[in-house]
């Protein structure tokens, strides 16, 4: 172990949202640690570049004035290349022990320790504050569950810890500028969310299904025998929102980020009753239609519910649940979207397309489907995107359909392409497909002509004809959903550099 002080240094790569990364911060401060947060760059949708030269050096700067002796660092899979380039230089510079932490580090610990010293697996609180505690008394790591490291050139992978189970105990995320910076061409010392309209928020971890795309197939492994899907109370959720709220003024809109918001009735009961009277902000769920509960959702609606988002994801093979081992029914998410209309909910449904398993007929299928849904509705197109340890990846490695190139952190597909748009290049089926599907979301087109178009011989032929109606249609509702979102106060030249400029424009 080199330097010992309390100084300690977390860095989100390219997530300035990361609630992981801040809850880390929080339970270190509260254990009597000096963190400092930095948020290296920002993301944007479809759109993500390399870091600078200057800013790399912003940061070394950074981390050698705040003269720290541990850094932890914080990514996803997509930026397994910035976080080795970043790690390398900082090794060179620095004889600190680097921490590897986050989704990806928990799926590849022993391949992320070519790079970086510790790998921190699974959820960090705890793990992190033994760590701390260890780097500062220069013990060794030994003992200290959930870690992978390298000793005497052997790689220790020491037991998984148990996840957190009362979550109700962690700090709440800190939000003022102490102790914050935001490198983006320079440094700020100040929080990048202090201009945030919409608060992100989880009010449980973990989900109770298993898609096989998901980073749940893997935490499901790791946590076997575990109870990995667990709920906070709605006392301390709707304490941390007006806590949050306090510090964040701007805030139009709560997001609720669970994988999936599904919770006992006795709990909605408790949560509609003290969100209506501590917070009110509209807010907004991520949902599986295989717990669609009418009463609950109507209790939420009149609580501030304002926008569902399901993932529908595919029709083909639905029962047997194939292609993501998602086994849901036409028939429950025909039955959500009825309800959804009666509530006056605001409903997105999530599509994934580019799945090299999907044949063309599926696909013809999940237009006609997509047709029959009442409108109106949003629709958010993903690219499939193979992320490492998935059973979905292990599964297509295995049946030769991709191969390791392909595989996020290897592959850096979602930098251009994870929300679809229509500038991607893709095959000529794909992206007649793509067109026709983001033509099923605009109201203002009959459903008879979208039919026509998916019938129509000659405009199979001529792509570039619906490639340019199916882009102009998409123009007019994002041009909705802009003066909407400005009228609710929702718009902020942030989200717009997130989502707007004309080469990202997304399919809505
Ligand atoms: C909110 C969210 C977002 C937000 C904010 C993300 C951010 N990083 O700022 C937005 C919309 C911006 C976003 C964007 C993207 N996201 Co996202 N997102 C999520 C979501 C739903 C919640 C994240 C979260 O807060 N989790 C709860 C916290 C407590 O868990 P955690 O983040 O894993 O952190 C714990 C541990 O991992 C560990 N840990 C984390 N970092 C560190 C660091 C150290 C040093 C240590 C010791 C420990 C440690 O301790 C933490 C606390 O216990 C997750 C799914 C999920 N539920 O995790 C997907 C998820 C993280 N996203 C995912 C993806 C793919 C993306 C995008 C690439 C998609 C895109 N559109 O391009 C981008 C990339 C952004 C980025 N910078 O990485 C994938 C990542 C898969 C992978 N293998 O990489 C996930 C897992 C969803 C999935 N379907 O599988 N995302
Ligand atoms: S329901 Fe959503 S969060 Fe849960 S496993 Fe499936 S994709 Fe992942």
């Amino acid at each position: 172990m080199s330097r010992l002080n309390n100084n300690i240094a977390l860095v989100s790569l390219y997530g300035v949202e990361n609630m992981g990364i801040r809850s880390i911060d929080s339970v270190l401060s509260q254990n009597g640690f000096n963190t400092h947060l930095i948020f290296f760059k920002k993301w944007v949708n479809n759109d993500i570049r390399y870091p600078r030269e200057e800013e790399v050096s912003l940061l070394k700067a950074l981390l050698h004035d705040l003269d720290v002796s541990l850094v932890g660092i914080s990514f996803t899979s997509p930026f397994l290349k910035i976080a080795r380039s970043l790690t390398e230089e900082i090794k060179r510079d620095f004889d600190f022990n680097v921490v590897w932490g986050g989704i990806h580090a928990t799926a590849s610990p022993k391949d992320c320790l070519d790079y970086c010293d510790i790998v921190c697996r699974g959820e960090g609180e705890e793990t992190m504050i033994e760590l701390a505690n260890a780097v500062k008394e220069g013990r060794s790591l030994e003992g200290i569950k959930g870690i992978c490291y390298r000793k005497e050139n052997r790689i220790v992978m020491s037991d998984m810890r148990k996840p957190i189970c009362d979550l109700d105990k962690l700090p709440f995320p800190d939000y003022t500028n102490k102790r914050k910076y935001f490198i983006e061409e320079r440094c700020e010392h100040k929080d990048p969310l202090r201009n945030a309209r919409e608060l992100r928020v989880l009010a449980s971890r973990g989900c109770p299904f298993n898609c096989s795309y998901c980073y749940n197939s893997i935490m499901k492994k790791i946590y076997k025998g575990s109870n990995y899907h667990r709920l906070r109370s709605p006392h301390s959720i709707v304490s941390e929102v007006k806590h949050s709220l306090g510090l964040l003024e701007k805030i139009k809109k709560i997001k609720f980020d669970d994988d999936t918001f599904i919770f006992p009735k006795e709990w909605i009961d408790k949560f509609c009753a003290l969100y209506t009277k501590d917070v009110g902000l509209p807010f907004e769920i991520l949902f599986n239609v295989q717990c669609l509960d009418k009463e609950n959702l109507r209790k939420l609606r009149d609580a501030g519910l304002k926008k569902v988002q399901v993932g529908i994801q595919t029709i083909s093979h639905l029962e047997s649940g194939r292609d993501y081992n998602r086994k849901l029914s036409l028939e429950k998410i025909r039955d959500f979207a009825l309800i959804a209309k009666e509530l006056n909910l605001d409903v997105v449904y999530d599509i994934i397309l580019d799945n090299p398993q999907s044949e063309f007929k599926d696909k013809i299928a999940l237009v006609e489907f997509l047709i029959t849904l009442p409108k109106p509705f949003d629709l958010f197109l993903y690219s499939l995107t193979v992320f490492p340890g998935t059973e979905m990846c292990e599964r297509l490695l295995r049946d030769g359909l991709i191969g390791q190139k392909d595989v996020e952190g290897e592959a850096t597909k979602s930098f251009h392409q994870f929300r679809l748009s229509f500038s991607y290049p893709r095959s000529k089926e794909e992206l007649y497909l793509a067109c026709v599907i983001s033509l099923t979301s605009k109201s203002f087109l009959p459903r008879r002509l979208i039919l026509i178009v998916l019938r129509s011989r000659f405009l199979k032929k001529h792509l570039l004809l619906i490639k340019w109606f199916a882009i102009a249609a998409n123009q007019v509702k994002l041009f909705c959903i802009f003066i909407k979102m400005i009228i609710n106060g929702e718009m902020s030249l942030w989200k717009f550099q997130e989502y707007g400029t004309p080469k990202r424009f997304l399919i809505q």
